[in-house]
Order: C-alpha cells, then sequence, then structure tokens
C-alpha cells in the first residue's frame, strides 16, 4: 500500500465511524499504520504487497498490481510456512545440493555445477493451492488468501532430470523428496514436498536459480528452488539443499496430510475419511478479472475489460464474459503471449448503456473442456477455488 493510500482510508474511515465508535476505529487504525510502517521496515522490496502473515512471510498481490504477463519480482506473492532461510552471497558460493536415496551413487552438486549445466527456461504461473481460500463458506482455516496468491515469472535453471542422471537413478527410485534450508515453525514439521518420478524426469522441471533473469530473491528461495510446472504451488521448494529419490510416498505431514483434496464431490462443512483424500498435482481452469476493479465506477460507454486465465498442464481454450449474471456471455479476445504452463491474457470491449450496478464475470474453458463453475467444490483446507470471477461496478450516466 503506498503511504497516501493509507491516510486517505484512515480518513475515511474517521470520517464513517463518527461519534461513539471514533475511539475504538482509531486505536485499530494506529495499530494497523504501525504493522504498516513495521511491513516496510521488514520486507523489503515488497512493500507494495497485502501482508497476511509477517512471520513467516505470506503477502499476495493486489489484483491492480497484476496487470502485466510476468509478475516483477517485487510483486511476486510470497508463501512459506517456515522461517526463510536467509543465505548471503557467500553461502551461495558454497551451497549444494545433496541428491540420495534411491540412486547408484550420492552426490553433493554445487550451485556452480549446476549453472555450469544447460540452461532451460520456463515461463511459469505458480498459484498457491490455498489461492482463493478466503471465499470458501463454511470458512476454513489457513491463510486467507483472496484473488492474489498467484504470479508468473521466467524462471531458469538446470534440468532435475540431468542431475538425476549424474546420480544414476535406480528403477527403485518412484518419488523424488525435496527439502529446503527453511526452519520449521516451533513444533511444526519439516517442510518437504515429493514429485512422482514421470514429472520429475520431465524436460521442464527444474532446479532454479533465476527469476525474470535475476539471482532467485530470497524470499523466493535464493539461490535455488525447484520450479514443477503446472502443478501447485507447494511443490516449488524454496531454499533446496536435499533430493532424496525414494520408493514409495514420502512419510511426512506435507505430503501424508496436507495438499490433499477429496477425490469426491463432499457437503460444504463436512468431515473427510483421510483414505477419500488425494495429493494436489496440477493447478485447474482459473481466471480473473484485473480491469475494471472491484468497485469501480464508470460512465456508460465502451471500457476495456481484461484479466488473466490459466489451467496448469492444460491450455486455455477460450475466456467468456459476461455482464448480465451470467445469462448470456461473449467471448473474449486472448492475448499473443502464450507459453505452455503460463496464464494467457485475455481482454473484451464492453458497451454499457444503461447506468446502473454491474455484476462483470469472466469464465474461462480449458482445451479438455473443462469450464469454471458457477458454485465452489468446498473442500476442507480450502484448496483450488476456481469458481467464475466476479467483479462489482458501477456505471453513471455520463
Ligand atoms: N522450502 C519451502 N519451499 C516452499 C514453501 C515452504 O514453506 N518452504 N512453500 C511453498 C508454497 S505453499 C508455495 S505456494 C510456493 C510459493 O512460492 P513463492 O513464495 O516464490 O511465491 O513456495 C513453496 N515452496
Ligand atoms: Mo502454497
Amino acid at each position: 500500500m503506498k503511504k497516501n493510500e493509507s491516510r486517505h482510508s484512515r480518513r475515511d474511515f474517521i470520517a464513517a465511524a463518527g461519534g461513539a465508535g471514533a475511539a475504538i476505529g482509531l486505536s485499530q487504525l494506529l495499530s494497523n499504520d504501525f504493522e504498516l510502517a513495521f511491513a516496510q521496515n521488514v520486507i523489503k522490496g515488497k512493500e507494495r504487497l497485502i501482508v497476511r502473515s509477517m512471520r513467516p512471510e505470506d503477502l499476495e498481490t493486489p489484483v491492480r498490481l497484476l496487470n502485466t504477463w510476468i509478475t516483477p519480482n517485487d510483486l511476486f506473492y510470497v508463501r512459506h510456512h517456515s522461517y526463510a532461510a536467509t543465505p548471503d552471497e557467500k553461502a551461495a558460493k558454497e551451497w549444494s545440493v545433496k541428491i540420495d536415496g534411491e540412486v547408484e551413487r550420492q552426490l553433493m552438486i554445487s550451485l556452480d555445477e549446476l549453472k555450469r549445466m544447460e540452461r532451460a527456461t520456463v515461463t511459469v504461473t505458480l498459484e498457491c493451492a490455498g489461492n482463493g481460500r478466503a471465499f470458501y463458506d463454511p470458512p476454513v482455516a489457513g491463510i486467507q488468501w483472496e484473488k492474489g496468491a498467484v504470479g508468473t515469472a521466467r524462471w531458469t535453471g538446470a534440468r532435475l532430470a540431468e542431475v538425476l542422471k549424474k546420480a544414476g537413478l535406480k528403477s527403485t527410485g518412484k518419488y523424488v523428496a525435496l527439502d529446503g534450508a527453511d526452519k520449521p515453525v516451533g513444533k511444526m514439521p519439516d517442510f518437504v514436498r515429493n514429485v512422482p518420478i514421470e514429472k520429475a524426469l520431465h524436460a521442464d522441471t527444474i532446479l532454479a536459480y533465476e527469476m525474470n533473469g535475476e539471482p532467485l530473491p530470497t524470499l523466493h528461495g535464493f539461490p535455488l528452488r525447484a520450479i514443477v510446472p503446472g502443478w501447485e504451488g507447494a511443490y516449488a521448494v524454496k531454499w533446496l539443499n536435499h533430493i532424496q529419490v525414494i520408493e514409495s510416498e514420502y512419510d511426512g505431514f506435507f505430503v501424508k496430510t496436507a495438499y490433499r483434496y477429496p477425490n469426491k464431490r463432499v457437503a460444504p462443512g463436512a468431515a473427510v475419511d483421510p483414505k477419500d483424500m488425494v495429493p494436489l498435482t496440477g493447478l485447474i481452469v482459473k481466471s480473473f478479472i484485473n480491469s475494471p476493479l472491484e468497485g469501480a465506477v464508470l460512465k456508460t460507454g465502451k471500457f476495456r475489460l481484461a484479466g488473466f486465465a490459466w489451467a496448469g498442464e492444460a491450455t486455455i481454450a477460450k475466456v467468456d464474459v459476461s455482464i448480465d449474471n451470467g445469462s448470456t456471455w461473449a467471448p473474449a479476445r486472448l492475448g499473443k503471449e502464450r507459453e505452455r504452463y503460463a496464464w494467457q491474457s485475455f481482454e473484451h470491449e464492453l458497451n454499457i448503456t444503461a447506468p446502473g450496478s454491474y455484476l462483470i464475470m469472466s469464465r474461462a474453458t480449458d482445451d479438455k473442456g473443462n469450464m469454471q463453475p458457477v458454485a465452489p467444490q468446498w473442500n476442507p483446507s480450502g484448496y483450488l477455488w476456481n469458481v467464475i470471477d466476479k467483479v462489482r461496478i458501477n456505471v453513471e450516466g455520463a
């Protein structure tokens, strides 16, 4: 948030609170301003993001800033469960990744060695599985992400398959467990994720040391992280320093309990038997509108509706938009920038002639025929929110 915006909202709030409520309102605002100042001091370079948690750092990108095909590093959302590792340049020079388990040779590969291997760049939309959790009803515990725990970057690194080849993958290796140098909070288990061997060996799965042409920023996993294109964000393990090839699914909280989803529809709020929960993998079809913004006041006439749509490993086939509560839909034009795992921009020229309040919607469909649903599929951890996006605007007479 910019300074003047915070002052603005404070003034508005005091005006709105008025009378007896003002004292309480003011003290709440002072504490917000304090938090804002704190955030601006501590989370360097990320001042424009919404702080969902200060420590660990969980930062969301406001939708109004998600308006470029490539998300700049300082606007990219941040999510981790643990205390970020903060290796300096010297530590990065000495950084190495241990590769063990179901391999012929246990290896320590240095960052320099990884950089000497063939460079691979993939443009990938990374999205936290919990993006949109705030919209589930009944509410679900966890970080209350709204729309902005998502972003797109060009990631450059070495192919995981090539690294595994150096170590000599055994036929018994079925999963690749990824662990980073971050430290668990209190009694929380270590953050370890595992990638099934087929995906691990895919030429687009990389160990990235660059993000948008720069060394990975600290909060994004400096000096090394995994990128597992098209899969939910938790596979992209940051501060990576240990790769273990294993015979069966990793036995740890972040594989066996977290990041699981019911394999059938469940009633909102219902408990789900753990045996009916399966690991999340690919992201599912989704879109959001970044222009106009929620609450915008516009004049009758023509204006541009725009946004982004993505579908994990699948491709966006079309995006439709509606201004009449979904009664009729018009196809939006898809942008020219297309990369297999990256979101796709869309735009449409609207012409609203009658003043009033409008709910404008976007609905993406992927190349497998999956379409964003009208109603959410509630699940116990609030993952994979992908309901048709809606933005309320007011159109005034010219
Ligand atoms: N080491 C480590 N890597 C991690 C996490 C973590 O807690 N520890 N969080 C994951 C989750 S849940 C997400 S959504 C992505 C977020 O990546 P970003 O912070 O670069 O946006 O990182 C993943 N990598
Ligand atoms: Mo995540």
